[in-house]
């Protein structure tokens, strides 16, 4: 087993649904330990950046649009392979797809609308958490 990080959006939608509460009861109850969180604004150029690895896709100025409609909640998640523990608990990217019980099931609406952002990967992981955090905000415990 190995203790990993991995970085957690709440995206727009739900911050709007007031479901952040819900999202991170569910977090805490995997063992996933929050380790930072900042509630923010994204720019366009933040949201584009962010997603950069997408820019040439066609879903790419749908989702920067999305991603920028309204305050998002990002947040580090620690625990034992919280890479894919954190994917396990957000399900399918579409949530028509997603398995039942899971925060992409239980909260999102569509697949541009979903709800969620999960690190796919450990070395993934690191980048985006040093997109919004230094490491000094994050707080191992
Ligand atoms: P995320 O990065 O947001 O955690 O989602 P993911 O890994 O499950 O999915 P990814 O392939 O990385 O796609 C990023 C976001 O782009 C939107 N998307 N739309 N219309 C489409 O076919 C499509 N494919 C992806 C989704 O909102 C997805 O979360
Ligand atoms: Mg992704």
């Amino acid at each position: 087993m190995a203790l990993e990080r991995t970085l957690s959006i709440i995206k727009p939608d739900a911050v709007a649904k007031n479901v952040i509460g819900e999202i991170y009861a569910r977090f805490e109850k995997a063992g996933l330990k929050i380790v930072a969180g900042r509630m923010k604004q994204l720019s366009r150029l933040e949201a584009e950046g962010f997603y950069a690895v997408h820019r040439e896709r066609p879903f790419f100025k749908a989702l920067v649009e999305f991603m920028i409609s309204g305050p998002v909640m990002i947040q580090v998640l620690e625990g034992e392979n919280a890479v894919l523990a954190h994917r396990d608990l957000m399900g399918a990217t579409n949530p028509k797809e997603a398995a039942p019980g899971t925060i992409r099931a239980d909260f999102a609406d569509s697949i541009d609308a979903n709800a969620v952002h999960g690190s796919d990967a450990v070395e993934t992981a690191k980048v985006e958490i040093s997109y919004f955090f230094a490491a000094t905000d994050v707080l191992s415990r």
